[in-house]
């Protein structure tokens, strides 16, 4: 399909870090204008943990909204080895919590108080399963004897893999699969099973931050692997198939941070994902699919209604200027450069 102009529903973003206090406030904008809804990382310090927690959080979101935009935050727990299936149940209840994040413990940034020993939270699972909530996993082991391209597919083998033997009604998000093997894992599995696809990780492939100097803002986890393994995300992303829906895993640090001699994973795509996804579909020849991926297949996860808004894409001759950094007091985030020019806007539609 080949066009200058479509209609989409608005899209949500399945996987997302907004942190905190002024990155916080720097950083919502970007997502309230681009998204009805968004699943909340819980990976702040200290991690969000009780549901009384996500409940403090919920509100610092909401402080943070700029006037006029709507936006929902879909909030998370960080699963601990101490996390309390009662505590769980009620906060699903609720209908504040719409999920439950497993870390492995140390696997990506301040993933510290994730899980060591599986078995450790069987009983919560057992529960999650019971009640229908979605577990979002980071996939990969994080033993130093893994080499750090093996480690999602070790992860699948050793963990996920269990995991769903165990526990097959379990409703799981395999998060920013990288690999074919992520790909294929989910492809075979049941319903039960989906995956989110990042942005960036449709774009880049490992060369992106080795080659030529290293550069620290392609560095993210899971990291970005060889060339086949973006192809395979890219079918999966434009396959139009329901198991599969866009998180951005936006993940802004400040630039100095990234720009270190021992520099933090995470990019931070959160105002330009839009544009970057159309460029990326429509030189997939599957534009028709993109509403698929960003505004369908994850609220039909999730079992949450889709939104009801829609937005205009539309083609400009000119390319889109976006700034290369935000602000955030005296530091600033650098945005992800796709390395090609954007030519899809988007508006909403009134
Ligand atoms: N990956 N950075 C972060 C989280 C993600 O694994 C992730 O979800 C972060 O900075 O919180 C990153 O590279
Ligand atoms: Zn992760
Ligand atoms: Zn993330």
């Amino acid at each position: 399909m080949s066009q200058a102009e479509f209609v989409i529903r608005r899209p949500d973003d399945w996987h997302l870090h907004l942190r905190d206090g002024a990155m916080l406030n720097a950083v919502l904008p970007h997502t309230s204008a681009n998204f009805a809804r968004a699943i909340i990382m819980p990976n702040l310090v200290p991690p969000v943990v009780t549901v009384a927690d996500a409940t403090a959080y919920r509100e610092r979101i909401m402080a943070a909204l700029p006037e006029g935009h709507q936006f929902e935050p879909l909030m998370t727990l960080y699963l601990t080895e101490a996390t309390d299936p009662a505590d769980v149940e009620e906060g699903v209840k609720q209908g504040l919590i719409k999920a439950l994040k497993l870390y492995p413990a140390g696997a990506t940034t301040n993933s510290d108080s994730g899980v060591r020993v599986i078995e450790k939270i069987y009983p919560v699972l057992e529960k999650m399963a019971e009640i229908g909530v979605p577990l979002c996993v980071h996939g990969e082991v994080t033993d130093a004897d893994i080499d750090i391209y093996d480690r999602e597919a070790v992860f699948i083998e050793r963990v996920l893999s269990p995991i769903r033997d165990r526990f097959p009604d379990l409703r799981i998000v395999m998060e920013h699969i990288t690999t074919e093997d992520g790909v294929a894992f989910v492809n075979e599995a049941g319903d039960n099973i989906a995956a989110t696809i990042t942005t960036h990780h449709l774009i880049i492939n490992r060369n992106a931050y080795l080659v030529g100097g290293i550069k620290p803002h392609y560095y993210c986890l899971p990291v970005a692997k060889r060339e086949k393994h973006r192809l395979a995300l890219r079918a999966a992303a434009t396959s139009g198939r329901a198991k599969f829906f866009l998180g951005t895993d936006s993940a802004p640090h400040p630039t100095h941070a990234k720009e270190s001699a021992c520099g933090c994973a995470g990019i931070y795509t959160s105002i330009n994902t839009i544009s970057c996804l159309a460029h990326v579909f429509e030189e997939e020849g599957a534009l028709d699919k993109l509403e698929a991926f960003a505004s369908l297949n994850g609220p039909a996860f999730y079992r949450l209604p889709v939104n009801e808004e829609t937005i205009r894409l539309y083609k400009s001759d000119a390319p889109l200027e976006l700034p290369s950094t935000v602000a955030v007091q005296s530091e600033t985030v650098t945005v992800f450069d796709p390395g090609f020019p954007l030519h899809w806007r988007h508006e909403d539609m009134r």
